[in-house]
């Protein structure tokens, strides 16, 4: 090449800038490994105490009394640091320990950090004890695959995003003989403790865990983790004990700033709505977040949708004296035309782009498809136990399920007490397409769990709206307006009087700056014919080339781009925030662990305060636990936090709606959260959820 000098591979490949270039390990890494994140003032001390605190209180499930009666009873633990023990205390504080530490369903940034301050407070208690990290999640557990962390493992891990190090998997101890094959593993490799980081799921595996292991004095520990935000406990009076689970401040902010990218190539490129999917498997604090942060033109929250009430059609039913069940809760159709609402509205004015924002659980709160869900869920559950054989098995392709279903219908029909599925929902499931009939017949994870990540979520409900645009489109109802200086100048470069044509072209000619063309004016023939009437033009004659450019101009096309966020965000480093957080929740496992407890998770209290304010706790798992409806059968489980409507970080959002849709003259409100920088000032404290919840939260 001219201008360049020859230069063997193998001399570039170790020239200096190359091999610097090209070094996994990079500046930012580096400062990542070295940063040592501050510890809550109870860590600070030599000791740490656990204190009772009744004043947090819990109705207690009569099933989980049943069988969880060892930890039942357990309280809230406030923790306290303290320089001076007496001998006992400090002895049974730093005896030699063996602690095993495992990862449970999808990462979230910060599970490193968890195992760094366990470490940490592990190995300054007693050098002599040992911290097992069992691999690829529960399973490492069953089958007794544990790796012993060292400092070089752990410190190459700091401060970093994923579970990289012992990795994770969604296997539950579900079984008598998966809990048997773990206190095996408990006892071969003698472990005092053992530390379950996982979501709702998981804890529940941690509180059966701990109560299976109480009487071998094998303490469990949890540790609230999951990007969804979902596991958010309160006490019988609402005082908060854990508001966030670890993981989601980041995941949340790397979708944001994603999607403020998109918010401003949209609005520069003036042509696509892009349609971003964000993860969430069900709650929707995901999209809320996003919203928050980003000031997206539309964003659906699940649990909004659920709440809906159709006013006319519970009105109208009124006035004849009826009652319309089906006018709460809203349908897959009637949410399709809420969107199409917004993207005319945004037409009308000019702007045919810009970003929707839309939780993958969403689904779950669409009357029919939650009925199907629960249904499906059913249906696979009861065929795996009654034939013992997986039902993806037994049937692998599409239509072997639908012959299924078909004859489940059939049997419905000639036995009157089956009523699961029936000829009514067998229809409304062949009339779905197939793409989306596959995605809800998918195959559940090991805790019943419905794959809302693999299905196309954003495309169902796209789909719809295509369909109806095209509609409105045709009645005229969907129209691009025209800029009024646009118009005038096109018209007049074609020595054509743009006050002769306007109020025939336009229904608000005069009356305003964007030209609305006029509805009765749908296609170029419509156009001739009102030209002809109005005696602009003979019949004869075309439409002057000038009126057609505007008329074009004023037909939009629908053009989307789909975005799907999830496990990119789930796999980037930790925020400041959440750096921290896990830390601290590392060394509150150990705390509690030193102090005897079992069957407790870790938490932080005051999480939306400075940092300063924080307090470590441990919460009592069995009090939380309740009944639900999993794989088709009632199991006792903790609950789900989903977005509660009448929060402020929800009423902010629903307050802005009008604002962020932009459906005006005025210009859009994007917000630029910018990217995760980890270190400087532009970095997020904390959620924004969070500090606005905290507002209206009593103390
Ligand atoms: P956890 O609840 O295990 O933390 O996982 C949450 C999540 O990231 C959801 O947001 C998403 O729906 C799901 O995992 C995806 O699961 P998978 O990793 O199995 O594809």
């Amino acid at each position: 090449m001219p201008g360049t000098k020859p230069i063997k591979i193998n001399d570039l490949l170790k020239h200096p800038k190359v091999l610097k270039v090209t070094d996994n390990v990079n500046a930012v890494l580096l400062e990542r490994r070295q940063y040592s994140p501050p510890v809550c003032k109870a860590f600070s001390q030599k000791f740490s105490r656990l204190q009772q605190a009744d004043e947090f209180t819990f109705t207690v499930d009569k099933e989980a009394q049943k069988q969880l009666p060892d930890i039942i009873d357990n309280r809230v633990q406030k923790i306290q640091g303290c320089n001076t023990a007496d001998a006992s205390f400090a002895k049974t504080y730093r005896r030699k320990r063996n602690i095993g530490i495992v990862f449970s369903g999808g990462p979230a940034p910060g599970g490193h950090n968890v195992i760094a301050g366990l470490y940490d407070a592990v190995k300054q208690a007693n050098d002599k004890s040992r911290v097992y990290g069992f691999l690829i999640g529960p399973d490492g557990i069953v089958e007794n695959e544990a790796l012993e962390l060292n400092d070089d493992l752990v410190d190459a891990y700091r401060n970093l995003g994923g579970f990289t190090m012992i990795k994770t998997g969604r296997t539950k101890i579900d079984t008598p003989e998966k809990m048997a094959l773990c206190k095996t593993t408990c006892d071969k490799l003698d472990l005092d403790a053992l530390v379950i980081v996982g979501g709702d799921d998981s804890n529940t595996n941690a509180a059966f865990l701990a109560q299976e292991m109480f009487a071998d004095g094998v303490q469990v520990i949890g540790v609230p983790k999951t990007i969804d935000g979902d596991i958010q406990v309160r006490d019988d009076n609402g005082s908060v004990l854990c508001a966030m689970s670890f993981g989601f401040h980041t995941a949340a902010r790397a979708f944001a700033n994603s999607i403020s990218n998109l918010c401003t190539d949209s609005s520069s490129d003036v042509k696509y709505w892009h349609i971003c999917k964000v993860m969430g498997r069900v709650a929707s604090h995901l999209a809320l977040e996003a919203a928050l942060q980003t000031h997206a033109n539309m964003t659906l929250i699940g649990e909004d949708l659920a709440d809906y009430v159709d006013q006319k059609r519970l009105e109208k039913a009124r006035k004849e004296g009826k009652v319309d069940y089906h006018a709460y809760g809203i349908t897959l159709r009637h949410l399709s035309r809420v969107i199409c609402e917004g993207i005319v509205r945004r037409a009308a004015i000019g702007k045919n782009y810009g970003v929707i924002v839309v939780p993958e659980g969403v689904l779950e709160f669409i009357n029919e498809i939650q009925v199907f869900i629960i249904k499906l869920n059913t249906i696979i559950a009861e065929h795996n136990q009654t034939y013992d054989k997986d039902f993806h098995a037994t049937f692998a392709r599409l239509v072997d399920k639908l012959d299924y279903l078909r004859r489940l219908a059939q049997r419905s029909r000639e036995d009157a007490s089956f009523t699961l599925w029936n000829t009514r929902d067998d229809d409304l499931f062949n009339d779905i397409p197939a793409f989306f009939q596959e995605g809800l017949l998918m195959e559940r994870d090991s805790h019943g769990n419905f794959p809302f990540s693999q299905v196309e979520t954003e495309k169902v409900l796209m789909d719809l709206v295509k369909d109806y645009l095209n509609i409105l489109k045709d009645e005229g109802r969907y129209r691009l307006g025209i800029h009024k200086n646009h118009y005038r100048k096109t018209l007049k470069r074609a020595d054509l009087d743009p006050d002769a044509f306007g109020p025939l072209l336009f229904e608000n000619y005069g009356q305003s700056e964007i030209l609305l063309r006029r509805s009765a004016i749908i296609s170029l023939k419509t156009l001739k014919q009102s030209l002809i009437e109005e005696q602009m033009i003979n019949a004869d004659q075309e439409i002057p080339a000038a009126v057609e450019k505007i008329f074009k101009k004023s037909v939009p096309a629908f053009k989307t781009q789909n975005h799907f966020y999830g496990y990119d965000g789930r796999g980037n480093d930790p925020t400041r925030f959440d750096c921290i957080y896990t830390y601290n929740l590392g060394l509150t496992v150990f705390s509690l662990v030193a102090n005897g407890a079992t069957g407790q998770m870790a938490a932080v209290r005051n999480l939306e305060q400075d940092f300063t304010k924080w307090e470590p706790i441990g919460v009592p798992i069995a009090p939380l636990m309740h009944l639900e409806e999993r794989k088709g059968r009632l199991a006792l489980v903790l609950e789900k936090s989903v977005v509660d409507v009448r929060s402020a970080a929800f009423q902010v959002v629903k307050a802005n709606r009008e604002k962020w849709l932009a459906a005006d003259a005025a210009r859009d409100h994007f917000r630029r959260p910018g990217p995760i920088r980890f270190t400087g000032k532009s970095e997020e404290d904390r959620p924004i959820t969070l500090e606005l919840n905290a507002i209206c939260r009593l103390p």
